[in-house]
Parts: C-alpha cells; structure tokens; sequence
C-alpha cells in the first residue's frame, strides 16, 4: 500500500472527524433499513457513511455506489441513511457489520484504525478510484446530513456527484446505469430525465390500443414522491395517464408521513385524513420515499377496500403468467412471499393461478435474492414494497424469441415493455403504480374488479414489548417458533379453533418488539386469536 497515500488518507479522516463527533452512549446498527434514527442523531454517522462507501467503490474497482439520505416513511424528525451496490441492490451483507463498526467507533484514533483494519483485511488500495452517488428525501436535516457526507467522502479521496433530491428507487436507479453504461446490457441514461424517460416510453407501448386506464387519485405522503410523479406524468403525457396528486405539501416539512402515506393506509386499514374519495375510484398512497405503494378504494356504501402488496403480486403474476402462455415462450412466473401474506392470496397463486410461491423471512433483501431464482420473479412485501424481476436468461429468450403469429409478437413485446417499465433494483412506488395502472387499462378493470379477484382473510397485527426479543428464535421463514420452547406447541393449539387459523410470532427487525400477526375466516376470530396469543406472551 503506498504509505504516504495511506498516511495523508488517515490524517484527513482523522481532521475532518473532529467536526463530526459522535454522541456519547448511543449504539448504531446497520439493520434492514440501513442507519435510521432521529436526524439529530445522525451527523457522525453519515460523515462514517461516506468513508465506507469509498472504500466499498475501492474495493470494487472504482465501481460506483450510491448513498440515499432517508427515512422513508418514518416521521419528519426522524432520518436515515442506506449504501446501494453497484447493480442497484442493497449493500452487500457482510459490508453491513463494518457499517456498525464504523458508526460505533468510541474516537477519531478508533475510526482510522477501523479505516485501515477494513482497507487491509480486504486488500483495498487506497489510492486506487473511488465513486460515489448520493441524494436525499424532502426532511429538514437532509442538507446538513449531505453536507457531513461530503466530508465523509472528501477524506477519504472519493470522486462523488451530488443528485440532489430523488425517490430512493430513482437513486438505485442511476446506480445501476452508471455501472452498466459500458456493458453489452446498458440499463439506461443515468440521469433522473432518463428514468422519467424510460418509464413513460415502455408505459405507452404497454398500453398501446387498451382501454384508457382508470382515473388515479395519488396521496404523495407530503414527500419526494409528489413532484416526481408530477414530473412522470407530464412526460408521458394527459392522453395516456390521468393522474392527481394530493398531500404533496413537501415545503410542509412536518406534513411528511402525517396521516397518509402508504404506512398510514396499510397499517391503519383506512384512508388518509381528509381524503374524500369517490365510489369505485382508484386511490394509491406512496411512502415518504416513494419504494412503497398501496392502492385502495371505497364503494357505493362508503366501505373502505386495501389493495395491498399481496394483491399487487398477484395482478402482476396473473397478468405475467398469461402474457407467457400466449406468447408461447418457455419461461416461469413465481412469487415470492413473507409470512405477512394473507392467506388468500397465497391460496390463489397456488391453486387458481398455479404459479409457485417461495416465502423468505421478512426484510427485502431476501425477497430480492429468492427472486432472482425465478425466470420472472414476482416479489412484494404485503406492506407494498416490491417489484417484479425477469433474470438475464429470460431476457435473452425474450429478445430472441421468433414469434409464429401476431398475438404471439404482442405478447413477446408487452413483456419486453414490462421489463422496462419495472425498476429491476428495487421496489418502485412510481414504477409500480405505472404497471398496475398499465394491467388495469389491459383488462378494462376498475379497482372493484381487481379486488374481486380474491377476498383478504381478516387479519390483525399487533406490536407487544417483551423483556428480550432476542429470545424469540424461529424456523420456516419465521412462521413457527422454535424458542421460547413450548410456546409454538401453545400456538398451534390455540390456532387450531379458529376456522382458517393461522398467527405467528417474530421478533422486529427494526423496532425492539415482537409482532403477532393472526388471520382467521372473520374479524371477530382474527382479533380474538390475535389477542389470545398475544396473551401468551405476558410474563416473557
Ligand atoms: P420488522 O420491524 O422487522 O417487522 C418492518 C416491516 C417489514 C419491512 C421492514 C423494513 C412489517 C410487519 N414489517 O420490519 O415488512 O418493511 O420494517 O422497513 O410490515
Ligand atoms: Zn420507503
């Protein structure tokens, strides 16, 4: 390693941590979310932040990787901070515990040596080119966040461009163009225009002579996703998408997430404050970040209908799996689900739609992975975050596939256009709401339509604190206990007098809880059964 370069590295990040003092007592974790906290919290954080994302560039050879400032649909106060790979994904697992590492170190002395201990056991040259990318949501402490991350990066001798302000998918987005620019397989313009640009081209040709799609009421969350969606909408145009925009107050800084937004809907089970929507309209919230979408609609008495992630996969797999058949192409649709999914859409995927299931445990990079093991790759937590993948293979069947009749073209050229339409690193509110609005306009459906295609079984989630969640141990994709021991043989026991009984018991990634969830045939046994194992919790 060349010392001098070392040295002047070292004396940098040593100079410029002083500025970036971390508070005393506070214990960071890089979790599922990556960083996220009160934004007060987070200056020392995000400086680290920049220095690990050079290195990890470093590593990479010069690679580009991206830093998203948000805390997606958490309250305004609150922040967060996220590293993207160079394809687009999540920071890879094992970078993950550096990142703690990195944020816990007690002083500057620390944080170099952590610097260097990194750059050594991975033999990374640091003199060699380093990359980065970063943007922010709409939250007041976001420019004084960007502003620590610049030193961060400055320190460490990393190149970086500042995109100012973006969804976090628009973000993994230009990550990955920047990455692929020279490869045979060029994702796109790396610039926000050029996703706005990608999106509505494969958007017209996916809807090219279907019925004019539903009018869309889209509730912003008072966050990022308002003006981009506005933006979306002007590049492709009134005489395709009819779209309104609502609660996109983001000059409102304390708006943001406030009785809307998907979490709000999903959570809730009802509509954002204020909303006064129209029978059998089609409404959507997205989250503060905009990777998140639900949909919903009231009908002729006033009734309140979630269309949440699970019936978001399942229109997408639906509508895939057919595309498929006609196109006579030899390719696989499957879904990949979390114990979260109502039991009714798994039972219609598996026994209408006959398109196999994968579950996963919770958190998003999992559903990503099991994925990727689909030709075409359907995942969506039921909160609505997620996305649909087609692998390389499928493309390149796709791409040369000889079609024998136009039907076959047709179909072979919709899911092309699909493929492009659908952010293939993330989970897209934008880009969802443009597929879903897309298999409507396809079917000649309104939200009614869509919603029968299968009944939600009722369902509750309940938060409980225990003394230590870490005592709850699980197998099978977090649906059975394994400790406490007896606890899932009480379980069991109690589930089975509920008619469609089903409840399990996790512990929370991101907050210090357990969840229970429990479903059943009515929403007096779905509460009741909710509440009783939830019961057998007190004490533990
Ligand atoms: P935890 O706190 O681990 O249940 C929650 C959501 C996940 C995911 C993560 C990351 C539920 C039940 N859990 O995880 O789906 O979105 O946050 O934000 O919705
Ligand atoms: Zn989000």
């Amino acid at each position: 390693m060349a010392d001098s370069i070392t040295r002047q590295q070292l004396s940098q990040i040593a100079k410029f941590s002083t500025l970036h003092t971390r508070p005393e007592g506070h214990k960071y974790a890089y979790g599922t979310a990556g960083f996220r906290l009160l934004g007060s919290l987070l200056d020392s954080v995000v400086f680290r932040v920049g220095l690990l994302a050079a290195l990890r560039s470093r590593k990479l050879d010069g690679e580009t990787i991206g830093v998203m400032l948000t805390a997606s649909h958490n309250p305004p106060d609150d922040n967060g901070v996220k590293l993207i790979d160079p394809q687009g994904e999540m920071l890879e697992a094992s970078w993950e515990t550096y990142a703690t590492k990195f944020a816990n170190a007690e002083t500057d002395d620390e944080l170099t040596k952590e610097y260097l201990a990194v750059a050594e056991a991975l033999k990374i040259n640091l003199d060699s080119p380093s990359n980065v990318i970063f943007a922010r949501d709409t939250r007041a402490s976001g420019p004084a966040l960007v502003a620590a991350l610049k030193d961060g990066l400055q320190a460490a001798a990393a190149d970086y461009a500042d995109y100012r302000i973006l969804t976090t998918p628009q973000l993994h987005y230009i990550v990955k163009c920047i990455n692929t620019r020279k490869t045979a397989a060029p994702y796109g313009d790396p610039s926000e225009q050029g996703y706005f640009d990608k999106l509505a081209t494969a958007f017209k040709i996916v809807t090219k002579g279907k019925a004019k799609p539903p009018v869309v009421t889209v509730d912003a969350a008072n966050g990022v996703g308002g003006p981009k969606i506005r933006e979306l909408a002007r590049c492709i145009g009134s005489d395709y998408l009819d779209i309104n925009v609502v609660k996109d107050e983001i000059d409102a800084v304390d708006r943001l997430n406030f009785q809307c937004g998907a979490d709000f809907v999903k959570t809730q089970q009802k509509l954002p404050v204020g909303l006064e929507p129209a029978p059998f309209e089609l409404y959507a919230s997205l989250d503060g970040d905009a990777d998140r979408i639900v949909f919903y609609y009231v009908d002729e008495a006033n009734k309140f209908h979630l269309l949440d992630g699970d019936k978001i996969a399942s229109l997408a797999a639906m509508f895939i799996r057919d595309l498929i058949a006609v196109s006579g192409v030899d390719l696989q649709v499957g879904v990949v689900q979390t114990a979260y999914a109502n039991g009714s859409s798994s039972k219609y995927l598996t026994d209408i739609l006959k398109v196999p299931i994968t579950v996963t445990p919770t958190g998003v990079k999992h559903l990503h992975h099991a994925a990727q093991l689909f030709d075409v790759g359907v995942y969506f937590e039921a909160n609505g975050h997620g996305t649909v993948l087609f692998s390389n293979s499928a493309m390149k069947t796709l791409e040369s596939f000889e079609a024998q009749n136009p039907g076959q073209q047709d179909a072979v050229t919709t899911l092309l256009s699909l493929a492009a339409l659908i952010n293939q690193t993330v989970g897209d509110a934008l880009s969802d709401l443009l597929l879903v609005i897309a298999i409507l306009s396809h079917k000649a459906w309104g939200p009614n339509e869509w919603n029968l295609t299968y009944t939600d079984l009722p369902n509750r989630l309940v938060r409980v604190v225990v003394k230590d969640r870490t005592a709850f141990k699980t197998e099978d994709a977090e649906r059975r206990l394994v400790e406490p021991k007896g606890l899932q043989a009480h379980i069991d026991a109690l589930v089975k007098k509920y008619k469609s009984g089903r409840s399990f018991v996790r512990a929370s990634g991101t907050e210090d809880a357990v969840r229970v969830y429990a479903e059943a045939a009515t929403r007096l046994e779905a509460d009741e059964l909710a509440v009783k194992v939830s019961d057998s919790l007190k004490g533990l």
